[in-house]
């Protein structure tokens, strides 16, 4: 049998704007995701926006007892900072006060911990219109933010997160374009990086300040990178992947500095950030207590094939081209390659280079497409997911019986939901939505992750 500590945290995770639903009512103001869909709603999978998300807002008491039937013991779901305050700041928006503390209330009546994000990919209008990310201002705004939730909630909340996933609205947003305001600016995708390091230090700070006997950490993807062979010249490229989709985020949160090959390259490319001795300072104090770890896939790399065209926008691929592994398997709905090992691999990095902080998997799944053909009298047969949640779980377990500090496991997700431009494409619940009727139905991963936390494992 795998077997996990009795007071490991099972659960799974989702976000605001993924889950609530309701972006038009009670005083919400707009986030990005609502804009973006107002100017380009093409770009959305089916044209589907985020206001037709799956209604948590509306069914969070019925939901939560689908999380109590599917054996969670745990969850994380994010505050929406445009909920709070319409305009960034300023007033708070009681009715969102409410909703949240009800929702936080609720989960503990029910025995589920809280795990509470304050950040998921989704600025404020208000925010952006001022330059979003790239403004140091809007660093000060956060910090009143997250303040303001922990005093507002922090008697009932005691795990907190800063952010989920930081790169990735880095990346997306400032060189990718799978996130508003889809800029290809390096320049300002290094401002955005640092700001976000400094706004998750100074709400790291102001936690601290107000000692409610919590925890506060942060959300990364994590994607070891590996090099296609030995070969010096993979090791090099994979060692440069590594720095800018790893530790460009992992380092200041967990250490509180940058490792200075990562800064010898932002240099040589004249990306280097406006900052100051004092806001680096404070990077510097104030660093996590715990790491949420989304993992999904691994990143592979080989040396380049071709010199880089020296007039194009840099990209981190300037020193790598991607690796296709002969034999890899995949996920093909979602172009993911499922590599289990690589969880184990993260574990034994925390422990050897990271003073083995405390840690735990904050989302890890599968999105499907097309799910209604699994079904089998009335039930979403979902083997596949249980297939892969017991691949990682068994590394995961390899991993902590090597030493590593894990305390939990978090799926991505409870209920399917909307998955930013992939919409509903892909499914990754232990629940089945119904998009017409919004009913809910429990699939097979569901009733087997309720004997999972039941048997400390499988
Ligand atoms: C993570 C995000 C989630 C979620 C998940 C699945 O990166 O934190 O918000 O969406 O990935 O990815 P996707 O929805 O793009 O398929």
């Amino acid at each position: 049998m795998v077997k996990f500590p009795e007071n490991f945290y099972f659960g799974s995770a989702t976000s605001s704007t993924q889950s609530e639903g309701a972006h038009s009512i009670d005083g919400k103001g707009k986030d990005i995701w609502d804009l973006w869909y107002e100017e380009e709603p093409f770009k959305f999978h089916d044209e589907i926006g985020p206001e037709n998300t799956s209604t948590f807002y509306k069914n969070y008491k019925s939901d939560i007892q689908l999380l109590k039937k599917t054996g969670h013991n745990s969850f994380r779901t994010s505050i929406s900072w445009s909920r709070m305050f319409p305009e960034g700041y300023g007033e708070v928006n009681e009715k969102a006060v409410a909703f949240y503390r009800d929702v936080f209330e609720e989960m503990r009546k029910n025995d589920i911990e809280p795990f509470v994000n304050l950040f998921h990919f989704d600025m404020p209008v208000a925010m952006q219109e001022i330059g979003g990310w790239e403004n140091r201002e809007v660093v000060n705004h956060y910090a009143a933010f997250a303040k303001k939730c922990f005093e507002l909630f922090g008697d009932i909340v005691k795990r907190w997160f800063t952010f989920n996933e930081p790169i990735v609205h880095v990346e997306c947003g400032y060189l990718q374009q799978y996130h508003y305001p889809c800029k290809v600016d390096p320049k300002a995708a290094v401002q955005v990086a640092y700001h976000t390091a400094l706004a998750s230090a100074l709400a790291i700070k102001e936690y601290h300040a107000l000692n409610q006997g919590g925890k506060i950490g942060i959300v990364l993807n994590l994607t070891p990178a590996y090099p296609r062979s030995e070969n010096p010249a993979d090791v090099k490229a994979a060692q440069i992947a590594e720095l800018f989709a790893n530790k460009s985020f992992l380092d200041p949160s967990v250490k509180g500095e940058y490792d200075p090959m990562l800064i010898e390259i932002i240099k040589k490319h004249d990306l280097m950030p406006t900052y100051t001795e004092e806001d680096n300072a404070v990077i510097k104090e104030n660093t996590v207590d715990f790491l949420g770890v989304n993992y999904y896939q691994p990143v592979r790399v080989c040396a380049r094939a071709s010199l880089p065209n020296p007039e194009a926008p840099f990209m981190p691929s300037y020193y790598y081209d991607p690796y296709v592994m002969p034999g890899r398997k995949m996920n093909p709905y979602r172009g993911w390659e499922i590599y289990p090992r690589g969880i184990y691999d993260i574990a034994i990095n925390i422990k050897e280079n990271y003073g083995n902080i405390e840690w735990m998997i904050t989302e890890n799944g599968m999105g499907v497409e097309n799910e209604e053909r699994f079904r089998v009298d009335g039930q979403i047969q979902d083997d596949y997911r249980i297939e892969f949640y017991k691949d990682h779980l068994t590394w995961l377990a390899k991993g902590i019986e090597a030493g590593s500090n894990c305390v939990g496991y978090h799926v991505w997700t409870f209920i399917d939901c909307w998955s930013w431009l992939n919409a509903y494409k892909n499914r990754y619940g232990l629940i089945e939505l119904d998009l017409e009727t919004q009913e809910r139905r429990i699939k097979k991963s569901g009733y087997w992750f309720n004997e999972l936390n039941k048997n400390h494992g499988f």
